[in-house]
């Protein structure tokens, strides 16, 4: 099934290895057709080659963006030469076919990695490249592509063997689809990026936020909210939900209640988002009245904020804060995959903290949001760079580090108001009404309430890492465990329908760190059987709510083990 070539399409941006191929090609009596530059250099070795604009009686043109684009380039290349009927017409047309054809593609990435203006990157959007690279492909039966210097030496070797195979062609054509999805991506994500960038700078900022309040309103009556919820206001809003409270069920007349009759959210501006958790779902932020949360902070840097990024972001914010000294905590899907306080030693404390944060689970933080309770340094900001981030955000920033990480394209920089707070009601929708509950917090922490309930008191090195490890798992979804050690996560375990599998898990992302960590588990072990993954992992202190009826399963296992174990007394669900 080996394809003699006796004709080749040559057309490279990148020239490695081109001269040495050519020669083998030459020596071997195969017809070189090849593109301006590409041409030229073969020629300038010596070689024989047609120019493409003999083969199509068309001249390159439009500043080389016509080159290739021609019938009797791609008929010669698409045409099956299994069916009759298309060696039949090609003969008709005086169209030669192609066997081979060798393209890469104009450097596009390198380009906008330079840093060139936007007119550069856009002349660098091949077009005529692909178009081969899909035709030869699609027709592996006839033609073999090659988008790749790497891949010239098993083609030498093919051509010196008599032919290409099905085989070599099949893979040669798997890479060259690979190639052209590879490079329509990168196209694809710069320009998204560039257009919303165009159009934040273009819009007027008045004009925008008037007619995104409009949207938004607009959206929240698509979800089903009427008037009352919304105000007339369409430029927005007070969202307005007024019921009194049900008599029979309630303890309102209690004048500590936080909850009044009319719950009123006063908002002074409206977004609307590029979409919402999915690109099909319309989305817009409501900014809270007189909040300092999230929702306020200032966008320094970066593409638009999506809805993604501002439910990680406040995942993210409320683990760092949660911490008095300087924390960082990284954020995926709303999860924690590495919360660490700073070495108390180190110098640069937040980068400490943030290194170390990084360290518990390098895979998962790729791409995630970070948020530092304290300003971010020159040096946090170096490590940073050097990682894929969605979003970093803190209440401030070195100018320095945000000189370096503002040559960073990708990453958005979020600058929370100086004196950052949480609501103190959180608020969730359900279908049809909406639940309503005090924010939880450790505003009054101290482990000292904390109940010995196996084991020997711990040392405080040990007490200083459970504190942590208990602050920490708060901030992991429900089932959380979370392993640490030195004031750093080294494994966590989220999210799971059962505690046994949320220590598996844990204990498997720690790997050897299991072993003299400490374990926090938000909400009481219901069973020995997830402690037990614990102790076998070599975890030395447990710290747990308690209040599980088999509490004295649970504190024997612990107490069999020699492993010490506090009751906290008070639970931290996380949904
Ligand atoms: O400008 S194009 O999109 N139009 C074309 O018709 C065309 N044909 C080949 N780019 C085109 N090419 C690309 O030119 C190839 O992908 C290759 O990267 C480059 C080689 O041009 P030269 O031989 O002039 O350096």
């Amino acid at each position: 099934d080996a394809i003699k070539i006796e004709r080749a399409l040559i057309s490279v941006s990148d020239k490695t290895g081109l001269l040495e191929l050519a020669a083998v090609l030459a020596a071997s009596g195969v017809e070189i057709v090849s593109t301006g530059s590409t041409a030229a250099a073969i020629r300038a070795a010596g070689h024989p080659v047609t120019d493409v604009a003999t083969v199509t009686g068309f001249p390159e043109s439009l500043d080389g963006r016509v080159k290739t684009l021609h019938p009797s380039v791609h008929a010669g290349i698409l045409a099956d030469l299994r069916l009759e009927a298309h060696e039949n017409q090609l003969a008709d047309l005086s169209i030669a076919p192609f066997q081979l054809v060798v393209v890469n593609l104009y450097p596009f990435v390198e380009t906008v990695e330079s840093g060139a203006a936007d007119a550069e990157v856009i002349e660098q959007i091949d077009i005529g490249g692909p178009a081969l690279v899909r035709a030869s492909a699609k027709n592996h039966a006839n033609v073999a592509i090659v988008v790749d210097p790497e891949n010239y030496g098993e083609l030498v070797a093919a051509v010196e063997a008599g032919g290409t195979t099905l085989r070599l062609r099949q893979k040669f054509a798997s890479l060259a689809f690979e190639h052209t999805a590879d490079y329509d991506f990168a196209v694809s994500e710069w320009f998204t990026a560039n257009v919303y960038d165009q159009w934040a700078e273009d819009d007027d900022v008045v004009d925008a936020l008037t007619a995104d309040a409009e949207g938004a309103a607009a959206l929240a009556h698509s979800l089903g909210a009427d008037d009352s919820l919304i105000g007339d206001d369409p430029t927005m809003a007070g969202s307005v939900f007024d019921a009194p409270f049900d008599e029979t069920l309630d303890n309102s007349d209690d004048p500590e209640s936080p909850f009044p009759d009319t719950l009123v959210i006063e908002a002074s501006r409206a977004a609307v988002l590029r979409y919402g958790e999915n690109s099909h779902q319309a989305a817009a932020l409501y900014v809270g009245e007189g909040g300092r949360g999230i929702a306020q902070a200032v966008q320094l840097h970066g593409k638009e904020m999506s809805y993604n990024n501002y439910v990680d972001g406040d995942a993210a914010v409320r683990a760092a804060f949660d911490f008095g000294e300087p924390a960082v905590a990284i954020v995926k899907h709303a999860n924690p995959c590495g919360i660490a306080v700073a070495n108390p030693k180190a110098p640069d404390a937040i980068a400490s903290a943030h290194k170390r944060a990084h360290d518990c689970d390098p895979v998962s933080a790729f791409g995630g949001v970070i948020a530092a309770n304290r300003i971010v340094t020159f040096g946090m900001a170096e490590t940073i760079s050097q990682i894929f981030t969605e979003v970093l955000i803190a209440p401030g920033f070195e100018p320095a580090a945000v000189e370096l990480l503002t040559k960073k394209k990708n990453i958005r920089l979020l600058e929370l108001p100086a004196d950052y707070a949480r609501s103190s009601l959180e608020l969730r929708q359900i279908s049809g009404g909406l639940l309503v509950q005090e924010t939880d917090s450790f505003e009054e922490f101290s482990s000292e309430k904390w109940e010995l309930v196996a084991g020997p008191e711990v040392d405080a090195a040990t007490r200083a890492d459970l504190e942590f490890a208990w602050k920490s798992c708060r901030s992991v979804k429900s089932n959380a465990i979370l392993l640490a050690r030195g004031g750093a996560s080294v494994g966590v375990g989220m999210g799971q329908v059962n505690r046994v599998d949320s220590c598996h898990l844990a204990v498997s992302r720690a790997g050897d760190r299991a072993e003299g960590s400490v374990a926090a588990s938000d909400a009481f072990f219901p069973f020995a059987d997830g402690l037990q993954v614990l102790l076998e992992a070599g975890v030395t202190a447990v710290v747990q709510p308690g209040g599980s009826v088999r509490d004295p399963e649970v504190i024997a296992a612990a107490s069999a083990a020699g492993v010490s174990m506090y009751f906290t007394g008070e639970r931290h669900f996380f949904h």
